[in-house]
């Protein structure tokens, strides 16, 4: 047991440098910055792409937070920033805080905390907002989506009426939440990131909640007309917890436990095969993406589709920690590919598409934040062809990136007293 914690904190400490290695791998493309479209169906590796010198915008601190995490506007142009120890502060465009009451206590450690905020798509009429945490309990923890209520108007704002809607089951240890949270553009639906937690295999398991991108109603049901819409699994699954998680390992140890009756998971997954997805958001065409972070590379950029297996732990573009190569993708046609990839990786973290009158030539672009990178990334698409079209060094971790109702592009920067940035186009002289 001591080994096993031992080994798991060693593995918890590297994860939590979030891809920060160098180490490169041979064979890659280097595309420059400026790289043209491809029509090639072989999604292009942006590892080794440079940050731009230049940057278009001035990045103004409107406040600064201890360890935020995500970010989110009210239809008032407010925003609710989540700490990973398990604050929410409401915060005016001028960067005035006010404490948000009510919070669920969350387990903070690691990568587990209080992870990402929402806003409901109805909230003029039910001011409703979604959190997503790490919920602590017997066994450890499970990623937990929660629905509150909070009164826009009050003075001492808090989540009022907070109910668990969903919950990852089995309960266990490990980091890689996901735990990104995004709303259908017809605000019918909300699309939950559920990430490995660093177990492997389950993301290969139609019946855990692990590894997946789920499709829910609005109340954390499964939404009708996913891919396995009225199916149920099994109530017997592997618990499969880091340090155990190589697929030999796994296959070793893994134990059986029971999760409650009915298991719903084939009927809430939209897509399979994922490992840690840190950014999920709708482009304006209405199609869904999503930034996952790899392992030792392999960082991906991924169109989700419903039904799709994106392959994890089955290939990557990236490597084990220990060094056990992977296969590629390219070896397994029948998984989907990344539509770009990054190794080395940029560790990413945030995705956002931007369609703001500021920055006219953005609008269509992503933006994604970058941990081991410390930079902010564009990326441009030709269609459903994306390539990294820009970097800029931010000099900081980036650990969220939002394009703001104000045409502004809002990012938070990692770590303790972290700054809440708004980027605007730069003033000439
Ligand atoms: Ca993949």
């Amino acid at each position: 047991m001591l080994r096993n914690l031992l080994a798991f904190t060693t593995i918890s400490a590297a994860l939590a440098g979030c891809g920060g290695t160098t180490a490169a791998a041979g064979n890659q493309q280097q595309p420059s910055a400026t790289a043209s479209p491809t029509a090639a169906a072989t999604p292009v590796n942006y590892g080794n792409a440079k940050p731009v010198a230049a940057k278009p915008f001035d990045a103004a601190t409107v406040a600064t937070f201890d360890q935020p995490w995500a970010l989110a506007f009210l239809p008032d142009r407010r925003m609710l920033v989540t700490e990973k120890p398990g604050q929410i502060w409401l915060v005016t465009a001028d960067g005035t805080k006010t404490k948000v009451g009510g919070v669920p206590k969350v387990h903070d450690e690691g990568q587990g905390g209080l992870l990402d905020v929402a806003v409901s798509p109805r909230f003029a009429s039910d001011h409703a907002v979604y959190i997503s945490y790490s919920e602590p309990g017997e066994g450890g923890d499970s990623l937990a989506l929660a629905r509150a209520t909070i009164d826009p108007a009050a003075t001492a704002p808090a989540l009022t009426g907070l109910q668990v809607i969903w919950r990852q089951l089995p309960r266990g240890q490990g980091g890689q939440f996901g735990a990104y949270i995004a709303f259908s553009p017809d605000g019918q639906h909300l699309f939950l990131a559920a990430g490995d937690r660093q177990r492997m295999t389950p993301a290969q398991d139609p019946d855990q909640p692990v590894g997946k991108i789920l499709r829910l109603t609005l109340d954390g049901k499964p939404a009708p007309g996913n891919p396995g819409e009225g199916k149920t699994g099994a109530t017997t699954v592997s618990l499969i917890d880091p340090p155990e998680n190589t697929v030999a390992a796994a296959k070793a140890k893994g134990r059986q436990v029971t999760v409650p009756a009915p298991n719903l998971t084939p009927a809430e997954t939209w897509s399979s095969g994922h490992r840690n997805p840190y950014g999920l958001a709708f482009d304006s065409q209405g199609r869904l993406w999503s930034v996952e972070m790899g392992p030792k590379g392999g960082d991906e950029l991924n169109l989700i589709e419903p039904g799709k297996n994106y392959g994890w732990p089955l290939v990557s573009y990236g490597s084990n920690y220990d060094d056990v190569p992977i296969p590629s993708p390219t070896t397994r046609p029948d998984l989907a590919e990344p539509a770009l990839y990054w190794n080395p990786v940029i560790a990413p973290a945030g995705l956002t598409f931007y369609d703001g009158t500021l920055f006219p030539d953005w609008r269509g672009s992503a933006f994604v934040g970058g941990l081991a990178a410390t930079a902010l990334v564009r990326i441009a698409f030709d269609g459903t062809t994306a390539r990294e079209a820009e970097r800029w060094d931010m000099g900081n971790r980036i650990r969220a990136v939002v394009s703001g109702p104000d045409g502004a592009l809002w990012l938070l920067e990692d770590g303790a007293e972290a700054k809440l940035l708004r980027l605007t186009p730069k003033k000439a002289g």
